[in-house]
């Protein structure tokens, strides 16, 4: 069985092809011959996972799905959110975004915020959505130089060190990603048991 990942990404593909049973084939899409970026322009996270997922269905009609991240601090009622890539400018700068971000919630005590990823996964023309959140706090200064993105600002609940001081398989264990990953691989294990 072939599913299609949403994704240019290989490190990604090959990720969840580890998690998923022999026999279930994770496709990306240069695999598949998709060589444009899909456009996100959706208003929220779930928005933009089902838009790349139903661009892909409806290019191969096949199996496939799409992942969309952001994180959400709760004093600033959500953001950086669906814009998490591009908060400080329309082109990603993590060291801009990541400055804004810090500015924004100057002298701000609660500083509760959570990361979220939404998959939407298209099996059998059927849609069905994964969620993984991971709470925690973002801190005043950066901490940390692994990971990507909010990472040296994030420290997850329970923990003492930002994702970007932890070691990237300590973080693949407990992020957001990880988390909606593990519920749709759990999910079509069931199934194709
Ligand atoms: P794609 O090409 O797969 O779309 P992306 O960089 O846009 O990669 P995501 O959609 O997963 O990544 O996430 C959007 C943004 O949210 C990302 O650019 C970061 O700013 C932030 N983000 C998501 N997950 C994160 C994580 O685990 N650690 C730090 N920042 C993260």
């Amino acid at each position: 069985m072939q599913l299609i990942f949403a994704t240019h990404n290989q490190n990604k593909a090959r990720e969840i092809q580890q998690m998923l049973p022999p026999g279930m084939q994770v496709k990306t899409l240069s695999d598949v011959g998709i060589v444009e970026e899909i456009e996100e322009n959706g208003d929220t996270i779930s928005e933009n996972s089902k838009i790349k997922a139903d661009y892909v269905y409806l290019r191969t009609n096949q199996d496939c799905f799409a992942d969309d991240s952001g994180l959400e601090v709760n004093t600033l009622g959500g953001q950086p959110g669906v814009k998490s890539a591009r908060y400080a400018a329309e082109h990603g700068n993590s060291q801009a975004n990541l400055a804004l971000l810090l500015d924004n919630l100057s002298g701000i005590a609660d500083r509760a915020a959570q990361f979220r990823t939404v998959i939407t996964l298209i099996y059998e023309g059927s849609i069905h959505i994964f969620e993984g959140i991971c709470r925690g706090q973002i801190i005043d200064q950066p901490r940390g130089s692994g990971g990507f993105g909010y990472d040296p600002v994030f420290i997850p609940e329970g923990y003492a060190i930002t994702f970007a001081e932890m070691d990237s398989e300590e973080k693949n264990r407990i992020s957001h990603r990880a988390l909606a990953f593990r519920k749709m691989t759990d999910w079509l294990k069931e199934k194709a048991s």
